[in-house]
């Protein structure tokens, strides 16, 4: 066995995203999201769950900080709510909204852990969909005041924003298969969806450097590594389409400032896509960016038809297959494809049937087990030479699973939703001395 050490000034963390736990939706002024409209339409969420009350996380935030700093937590990645500061997405900010943000981030310096803030993480301002949502492009300009507004209301307290939070699950589970906000299936308006996150991203980039600020940005991209279902030149071929709406859609614009060559042949020239990139849109797209955060789940494996197949063991997630070298596969993947960039893994985890034993303790070994050999296999990337910098364990807390309402649990820490109280779980415990070590 032995001791795997990271690098010295490695960053250890967790994640949150606003709607997940927050709760408090009519309160401060905030304004309605699409997340609101969607979950509060029947059938759409599990049990109907909403995110209304969540974890009561806008009222129990200090209770929160105190438990990220009994973990030894560096980092803490959250998101703001777009309508907690734009309650319409345009206009003057809402100073209460912002308030509450400028509260957790001060309690987290004064706790000794950096705030890593997210801009949007799917919460899109009712009034904007209403308007289009993604499918209109003004929207991506909404996006980059309502960001500067944020840039100018947290200021320099934050040294690290990420844009837009996965934007192909925004483009595949919003409007391809419409299991999340919207709720929409239509892949024309899908993929043009993609090009508007992507220039949103890039306008917030600029937004931040016209601020003048020194704090760092990226994109949050949940990335795939795909392999082919068995060792056919067609399995290959179809992989490598595959890996273009998967990767490289996202990957390239923002990296390299072209899209796909063969995903764009395979959309068309008629997609909405292909007619949706106006002149200079790549440029602003592959405006300069100081880290890449990556978000690791699961493998793909394609079969020649373009198909998927199942080749390890899943979790109570039906869509994720538990192979943490796919962390390694992806990590190796982006470095020796697109360059030194610096990364962060910003979300890995595993949903577990996690229960309060009759001692009061949550016991979650799967969970324990799988982040053992994920941080494993990130620090064999470290050694074959990805500069990977932090990673943040998805989640902090039990939360709002968006589709699945609260059923499936995530969280380091066990949430009782009768009551609202937080439980360490067994994982929580472990992962304090993983920081503490810095090592396994
Ligand atoms: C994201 C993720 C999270 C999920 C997590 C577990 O986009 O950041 O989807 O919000 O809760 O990935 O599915």
């Amino acid at each position: 066995a032995g001791t795997l050490r990271f690098p010295r000034d490695f960053g250890w963390g967790a994640a949150t995203s606003a709607y997940q736990i927050e709760g408090a939706a009519k309160e401060d002024g905030r304004g309605e999201s699409i997340w609101d409209t969607f979950s509060r339409t029947p059938g759409r969420t599990r049990n109907g769950d909403t995110g209304d009350v969540a974890a009561d996380h806008y009222h129990r935030w200090s209770e929160d900080l105190d438990l990220m700093r009994d973990l030894g937590l560096h980092s803490y990645r959250f998101s703001v709510s777009w309508p907690r500061i734009q309650a319409d997405g345009t206009g003057r900010p809402n100073q209460r909204g912002l308030d509450f943000y400028r509260r957790l981030v001060d309690g987290l310096h004064e706790r000794g852990v950096a705030p890593m803030v997210t801009l949007f993480h799917w919460d899109l301002p009712q009034s904007l969909q209403d308007a289009g949502g993604w499918e209109n492009r003004d929207t991506a300009y909404r996006f980059a005041d309502y960001a500067d507004a944020v840039f100018r209301g947290l200021g320099d307290q934050v040294p690290v924003w990420l844009t837009v939070n996965e934007p192909k699950t925004v483009v595949q589970n919003g409007y391809l298969w419409g299991h999340h906000a919207p709720g929409r299936q239509d892949p024309d308006a899908a993929y043009l969806v993609a090009h508007h996150l992507q220039l949103a991203h890039g306008l917030a980039v600029r937004a931040l450097r016209a601020t003048g600020s020194t704090a760092r940005i990226g994109p949050a991209f949940n990335l795939h590594p795909c392999y082919p279902a068995d060792d056919t030149p067609a399995a290959a071929a179809a992989t490598r389409l595959y890996d273009g709406y998967e990767n490289r859609l996202y990957l390239d614009s923002v990296l390299t400032g072209a899209y796909p060559a063969d995903v764009l042949a395979d959309l068309g020239e008629d997609s909405r896509l292909v007619r949706g990139i106006a002149d200079g849109d790549l440029e602003i797209i592959s405006s300069p960016v100081d880290l890449l955060a990556v978000q690791y789940y699961t493998p793909i494996y394609v079969t020649a038809d373009g198909g998927t197949v199942r080749r390890w063991a899943t979790s109570e997630a039906e869509w994720q297959q538990i192979y943490p070298e796919g962390m390694y596969d992806i990590l190796t993947r982006v470095t020796r494809d697109y360059g030194p960039v610096p990364i962060t893994v910003t979300e890995n985890g595993l949903p577990c049937p996690d229960v309060v034993g009759a001692d009061g303790t949550v016991d979650d070994a799967g969970r324990i087990a799988f982040l053992r050999d994920h941080f494993a296999a990130a620090h064999r990337a470290i050694a074959a030479g990805v500069p990977l910098e932090s990673y943040h364990v998805w989640s902090l807390l039990d939360n709002f699973e968006w589709a699945e309402g609260y059923d499936q649990r995530w969280g380091l820490v066990y949430v009782d939703y009768a009551t609202q109280r937080r439980i360490p779980k067994r994982s929580a415990h472990w992962y304090r001395q993983v920081i503490s070590d810095n090592g396994l």
